[in-house]
């Protein structure tokens, strides 16, 4: 059954392939599941039918027959258990992997949020400038840490797995503030994830949604 996800009807990122989405198409992507997209607007993730599927009124969802999903961390783990080309056959290889995830999505993406957020909705804050430096080193300290276990290797782990896809997806939201420049195999890590074959055509499916005439 072809499942079918949910996406900003107008990402605010004009469709720069940071909105949440975007990472669920690219493990569709990679293990070549067509999949359909609803467009939904801010009103509708808030309304009753939306909020039946997603509780905090959000996207990404992922519909699939009888079952509904949401939190991309789930929806990529699901689609990686599911198909082949996402985690390894090895037992103890592929809970590293899925420890990777939930690096990705417990441990680093939390401090670059805050940076977003402070960066985004606390600007013309008196505070802000002061607190500024203080959330871009939390979030140096975190790249630091992962920039010394990946080291000089290409992927997180051996093979490319859900793990780099999702911390690809996670660090992919920093490049604006040019702290991922500061952590060269990071950023080297971001490219690769970017150049596969699979990461393009989700970013163009999102964009293409994004540049469409209203
Ligand atoms: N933990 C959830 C998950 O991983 O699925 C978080 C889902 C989430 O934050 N969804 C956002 C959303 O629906 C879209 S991705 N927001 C609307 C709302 O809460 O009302 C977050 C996002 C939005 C826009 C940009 N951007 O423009 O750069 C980047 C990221």
């Amino acid at each position: 059954m072809t499942p079918t996800i949910t996406a900003f009807e107008r990402s605010p990122d004009g469709g720069k392939g940071l909105s949440r989405d975007t990472r669920v198409r690219w493990a569709l992507e990679e293990v070549g599941q067509p999949y359909q997209v609803r467009l939904v607007s801010f009103r509708a993730m808030k309304e009753p039918a939306h909020l039946a599927i997603h509780p905090f009124g959000q996207i990404p969802t992922y519909e699939e027959g009888d079952l509904a999903l949401f939190e991309t961390g789930a929806i990529v783990f699901h689609i990686a258990e599911h198909h082949a080309g996402l985690l390894p056959d090895d037992a103890n290889a592929r809970a590293r992997a899925i420890t990777w995830m939930f690096a990705a999505l417990s441990s680093v993406e939390p401090p670059i949020l805050e940076l977003a957020n402070a960066r985004l909705l606390e600007a013309d804050k008196p505070w802000s400038a002061q607190r500024m430096p203080a959330v871009e080193d939390r979030v140096r300290n975190r790249l630091g840490h992962l920039s010394r276990r990946l080291g000089d290797a290409d992927w997180l782990d051996g093979a490319f797995s859900a793990g780099d896809l999702m911390m690809v997806s996670v660090l992919l939201r920093l490049r604006a503030s040019g702290i991922l420049d500061e952590f060269p195999n990071l950023a080297a890590h971001v490219a690769r994830g970017e150049a596969r074959p699979a990461y393009k055509r989700a970013f163009d499916a999102q964009l293409a949604v994004n540049t469409a005439s209203p």
